[in-house]
């Protein structure tokens, strides 16, 4: 058995967690990660025979039954990962009736997975529906992002349109648009529910008021997506009172979805 403490995915989640923090994404314990591990690489450096304990999800995730997840712990700290794995992060499998997880690895002093597992397996479920290759549902509290949904009307063409016209990237990255919540409470099987059901057609959901969820088929995808995101949202709160001069227009937009070949939505821009 090869040690955990060297597993790539392990490694590449505690360096993503890292640079949030840093960045300013994942205050206190903000924010939260779900990584979808392949069964053979988890088996090279955990017993898969070895349930450590089992805790109830509270939802049913028959969908994922046998799927092994690395994922962030409740009340833990994104900058605290790298010091002490084993305490903040853990490693679940869904057992068959698709309710109880069981505990593989981590959450050593008594802890559990984060208040957000249900949005995050109801968004693998959903995610997965349509790209079988998706592996991280990401959410983090990014300052810009967030400013942007306290002046900025939460209506999903609005505020696509904002971020595509911020920066010439955010169509180029995310062609589809953005998804977007109204406030509702954290933690729940209904934000869960509302979330996944925006997965289906975006890999980006804003929560109003609260933050966003991205995914991707690694770190580096899902990462990317919300720091794109959160640069366009830096753009349109820093210029949002100035007087513009220059501006992306639609035919702009629409030459970019051309060069690049992009499967946009089409129903977003005004041409
Ligand atoms: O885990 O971000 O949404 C703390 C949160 C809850
Ligand atoms: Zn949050």
């Amino acid at each position: 058995m090869k040690d955990i403490l060297t597993a790539p995915f392990l490694i590449e989640l505690i360096r993503t967690a890292s640079n949030m923090y840093r960045l300013g994404y994942d205050e206190r314990n903000g924010g939260n990660i779900s990584y979808m591990l392949d069964e053979k690489e988890a088996g090279e450096y955990l017993d898969l025979n070895n349930v450590i304990r089992t805790i109830d999800t509270g939802f049913d995730a028959s969908a994922l039954t046998g799927k092994i997840f690395l994922v962030t712990g409740t009340g833990k700290y994104f900058k605290n990962f790298e010091y002490d794995p084993e305490n903040n992060l853990g490693i679940i499998r869904i057992a068959k009736d698709g309710t109880t997880a069981e505990l593989l690895w981590g959450f050593a002093d008594g802890g559990r997975f984060t208040s957000e597992l249900p949005a995050h397996l109801m968004s693998h479920i959903a995610r997965l529906s349509i790209d079988p290759g998706n592996r991280i549902i990401m959410h983090c509290h990014p300052d810009y992002t967030l400013a942007m949904t306290q002046v900025h009307e939460a209506d999903e063409r609005k505020i696509t349109r904002s971020l595509w016209k911020q920066m010439t990237e955010s169509i180029v990255v995310f062609p589809e648009g953005v998804g977007v919540l109204p406030w509702m409470v954290c933690g729940t099987n209904e934000i869960g529910e509302a979330t996944a059901a925006k997965m289906k057609e975006y890999r980006i959901v804003l929560w109003t008021l609260h933050g966003i969820y991205g995914c991707g088929k690694d770190l580096d995808e899902a990462f990317g997506l919300i720091e794109t995101v959160e640069k366009a949202a830096k753009q349109y709160m820093l210029t949002a009172n100035l007087p513009k001069a220059n501006e992306i227009t639609d035919k702009n937009l629409l030459a970019l979805t051309v060069r690049f070949g992009l499967n946009y939505r089409k129903e977003f821009l005004d041409i």
